[in-house]
């Protein structure tokens, strides 16, 4: 069994966070240390640790994440400008945080994808 981490805490609501929306497969809520104007992650309820373990058992949970996410760019109203959704796997993707997240980022045009 993997570890849970804060998000999932987040997800069932033991720990504060800014959620922005919550169904039965997904929770975004804003990043605590934001790198742009937006900056808002989208999360699987359900535990898995990184893009690494995903299975087609998860696939209608990874697929909301990204209808979800477009739903608050709209929201957040920088569909139209634009905006960048990230995964990080593992050390060299800089995953921080083992429990899979989307980041949805923008606000302001942003730099090269790659450092
Ligand atoms: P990463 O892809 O695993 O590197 O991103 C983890 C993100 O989770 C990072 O942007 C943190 O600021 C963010 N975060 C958060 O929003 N709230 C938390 O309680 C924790 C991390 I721990």
């Amino acid at each position: 069994m993997a570890e849970e981490t804060l998000f999932s805490k987040i997800i069932r609501r033991e720990i504060p966070a800014d959620i922005l929306y919550q169904d039965e497969l997904v929770t975004a809520f804003r990043d605590i240390s934001p790198q742009a104007p937006t900056h808002i992650l989208v999360v699987p309820n359900i535990l898995i640790p990184t893009v690494n373990d995903a299975v087609a058992g998860h696939e209608a949970a990874l697929g909301r994440m990204i209808t979800v996410a477009a739903k608050i760019a709209k929201q957040e109203g920088i569909a139209e400008d634009g905006y960048r959704l990230i995964m990080n796997c593992n050390q060299h993707g800089g995953q921080e945080v083992y429990h899979i997240h989307l980041h949805l980022v923008g606000g302001r045009r942003l730099g090269p994808m790659l450092a």
